[in-house]
């Protein structure tokens, strides 16, 4: 007999706010970096533009305008059954410069609206304090998180938002997918570190911005382990978790060589930022890669101890595929996709964005981080960015998406029963909503379908497809009806 999911699993589904909720520029809220991207292609990635342009799409500026569908929206979720909701707060609603003396009202209000309309179903909201969504006036007045002073401003919103949320909010994240700001583009989106009109999301990162980004990393993290330190003096029953952009990196071949090289990267990519977050401390490793990269970063002497007091209580990450590495240059083979790095793997199959599909690496990831570090495990994202096709009857027979998902699940139910504490399954974009990486609304990953097309068109209306259906028989089943 093997083990089954745990009685209070917690299932549900995942958003953030600059890819959801639209209405950008309503009810006081501030401009943040998101709001100055436009869309693009995976042949012409999101760029980003020093204001907004006339007649240019900016995917956060209507996206699925959650902001006026919201009590549609939370309703379907309850629908399906959900345990918990998984959506972040937009600092500008909340600050609209960052740097504000006082807290917009009237954005506090919405939230509240939004946490008391996922307790009428008994949905409990798990918030992303950062989810790529600084405010554009810390870019320009302070550099973004390269300035110590935004720590302080982070501090003071993670303090509005636990004070006011207290009796509504238990569940928190820091920074969304932290370790990004260390991979694309030098910062901009994860941190706020200024960037060129124009340049691309995915631009070629130079020397200067790599240390810029490990700059405004460490002074995330060191905000991290203050909010977190803040959160539970707020209110000890708030738990607090981490996020980390998760993927399994695997060598291409037997040759040590390889291994050493995935290894390496699976290092760099999971657990720099994780061991900080749990353990406290950067990694060893750490020191050899900032010697061979020539980065320094200003620590002060108080973030050792800063970093002690502030460890999560919970490792969450996203998960959507695995990459793969190898030394040799004949045996190397391009990915057409916007996030791939390495080479493709030739056992696995590719999305139509080049992200391969691999749900043994997500029981394989969960294993390691567990063996490292005994915490309880939450998936935070998770899911398969597809063309949907609406059929004459007004149906979405989105039957890869349920097989991507069920793959998924079995490999969550078969890593529980190695012994992984494995806590929450949030699947992403269970609403559609506006891309991260392209900006479109055409790469979907909801359960439920938004009337909404990368041209503009469209009056949001919202229909469930068939995963929705699916999905909502495996949480009634706790997992076992797959
Ligand atoms: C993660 C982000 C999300 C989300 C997801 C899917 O990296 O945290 O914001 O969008 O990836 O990526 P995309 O929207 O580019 O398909």
């Amino acid at each position: 007999m093997t083990e089954k999911f745990p009685k209070n699993f917690l299932w549900g589904g995942a958003t953030a706010a600059n890819q959801i909720e639209g209405a950008w520029d309503v009810d006081g809220k501030g401009v943040s970096v998101q709001d100055l991207l436009t869309g693009g292609t995976l042949e012409k990635p999101r760029h980003f533009t020093a204001k907004v342009e006339e007649g240019a799409y900016y995917p956060s500026h209507t996206a699925s305008d959650f902001y006026h569908h919201y009590k549609e929206d939370i309703k379907l979720l309850a629908d399906m059954g959900y345990k918990v909701y998984r959506l972040s707060i937009n600092w500008t609603r909340i600050f609209p410069n960052g740097d504000d003396e006082k807290p917009n009202q009237a954005g506090i209000d919405f939230y509240h609206k939004v946490f008391q309309e996922c307790h009428k179903y008994g949905i409990e909201p798990l918030v992303t304090i950062s989810h790529y969504e600084v405010p554009y006036h810390l870019t320009e007045a302070y550099g973004g998180f390269l300035n110590r002073k935004v720590i302080d401003f982070f501090e003071n919103y993670c303090r509005v938002l636990f004070e006011s949320y207290k009796d509504e909010v238990h569940l928190w994240l820091t920074f969304n997918e932290i370790n990004t700001a260390l991979m694309f583009g030098g910062g901009y989106i994860q941190a706020g570190v200024p960037v060129k009109d124009g340049d691309s999301i995915f631009a070629p990162v130079s020397h200067d911005k790599v240390q810029n980004a490990y700059q405004a990393v460490h002074n995330q993290l060191v905000a991290s382990a203050k909010a977190v330190q803040l959160a539970h003096e707020i209110n000890p029953e708030n738990k607090v978790g981490c996020m980390i952009a998760g993927s399994e990196v695997y060598p291409l071949t037997a040759d040590p060589k390889d291994v050493l090289m995935a290894q390496q990267q699976m290092e760099m990519n999971n657990f720099y930022c994780g061991d900080v977050h749990v353990r406290g401390a950067y990694p060893a490793f750490a020191k050899k890669y900032w010697r061979e990269h020539d980065i320094k970063s200003d620590m002060d002497p108080s973030d050792a101890e800063t970093l002690k007091n502030g460890t999560v209580d919970f490792y969450s990450f996203s998960y959507y595929s695995s990459g793969a590495v190898t030394i040799h240059p004949e045996k190397q083979e391009k990915v057409n996709g916007n996030m791939s790095s390495g080479t493709k793997n030739p056992y696995l199959k590719y999305s139509d964005w080049g992200w391969s599909m691999d749900p043994e690496g997500l029981r394989i990831y969960l294993n390691q981080v567990y063996q490292r570090y005994q915490l309880p495990l939450m998936i935070v994202e998770n899911g398969l960015g597809a063309y949907d096709k609406v059929e004459k009857d007004g149906s979405i027979n989105d039957d890869y998406r349920i097989d991507y998902l069920r793959g998924h699940v079995v490999a969550m139910k078969e890593a529980i029963d190695d012994g992984v504490d494995l806590i929450g399954y949030t699947p992403w974009g269970c609403i559609d909503l506006a891309s991260a990486s392209t900006g479109q609304m055409s790469k979907r990953y909801g359960f439920i379908y938004v009337n909404r097309h990368d041209d503009q068109t469209g009056d949001y209306a919202r229909t469930p497809k068939k995963s929705f259906y699916w999905y909502k028989k495996v949480i009634e089943s706790n997992g076992e009806d797959l």
